[in-house]
């Protein structure tokens, strides 16, 4: 349990995160996704995050680069993958993106500038966007949190769940906003899955709110993958075929 973070609170439970991991994939099936796993890496012990080192849409998919050393071999495990599945891959050669960064929505793909996604990279992601008929939006991440998504996810065509700290911000003015209570931050790091939205158990407020809003919720545990500066989002990447 060797995974990057900021602060060190002691490593996480092994068996306690691969139930996490269970867990998240049994509720993937339950709501109409058919999963693909990867096989495991040692040498990688952050790739179980595979929302970093790619992206995919219905129309292709691009591959990431990581500015952290320690994750920089990720993309060569998940390449092979997405080259069988996908007719058009791009490459992010200039520059670095994480796909924690980045988030689809109806209005535009919005990339979020972070200590892992330059301003080079985010250019260079527009670029590869509007090859597969995307919008990039480049916006700002708020300062100290580690990606875009740890603070933000999309709920429906236009309603995203935000924090605080970024619910303000100029590319979420057309949206509807669901804030998060001021101690649950990390319901942000949200994923909407076909009807349900899958948020961590612990976030109690965040659910009420959701389910006032009339979403369907699927609570899961994140407590270990969070002590990897983790959520939600970060264990999958979905679309639609
Ligand atoms: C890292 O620091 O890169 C990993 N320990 C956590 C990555 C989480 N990914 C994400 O938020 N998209």
């Amino acid at each position: 349990m060797n995974g990057l973070r900021d602060e060190d609170n002691g490593p996480p439970s092994f068996e306690l995160l691969f139930q996490e991991h269970q867990d998240y994939v049994v509720a993937l099936e339950k709501n109409g996704v058919s999963v693909c796993r990867l096989p495991s890496s040692v040498k990688w012990p952050d790739s179980v995050f595979v929302e970093d080192p790619a992206l995919v849409f219905s129309q292709g998919s691009i591959l990431l680069r990581s500015i952290m050393e320690e994750r920089s071999g990720e993309v060569d495990l998940i390449a092979p993958f997405l080259y069988s599945t996908f007719s058009q891959v791009l490459e992010i050669h200039k520059g670095y993106v994480d796909g924690g960064d980045v988030l689809w929505t109806p209005k535009g793909v919005i990339i979020g500038l972070s200590s892992r996604t330059t301003h080079e990279g985010a250019e260079n992601l527009v670029e590869h966007l509007s090859k597969l008929g995307l919008k990039g939006i480049i916006t700002d991440t708020p300062p100290g949190v580690l990606h875009l998504k740890s603070d933000c996810s999309l709920l429906d065509e236009m309603t995203v769940f935000v924090t605080p700290r970024l619910a303000d911000a100029k590319v979420f003015q057309k949206f509807k906003k669901i804030i998060t209570p001021e101690t649950e931050y990390a319901a942000a790091n949200s994923i909407r899955v076909n009807s349900s939205v899958f948020v961590n158990d612990d976030c109690e407020q965040s659910i009420s709110l959701l389910k006032e809003s009339n979403f369907q919720v699927t609570a899961l545990s994140s407590k270990q993958i969070r002590k990897l500066d983790a959520g939600l989002s970060c264990m999958s990447l979905r679309w639609f075929q």
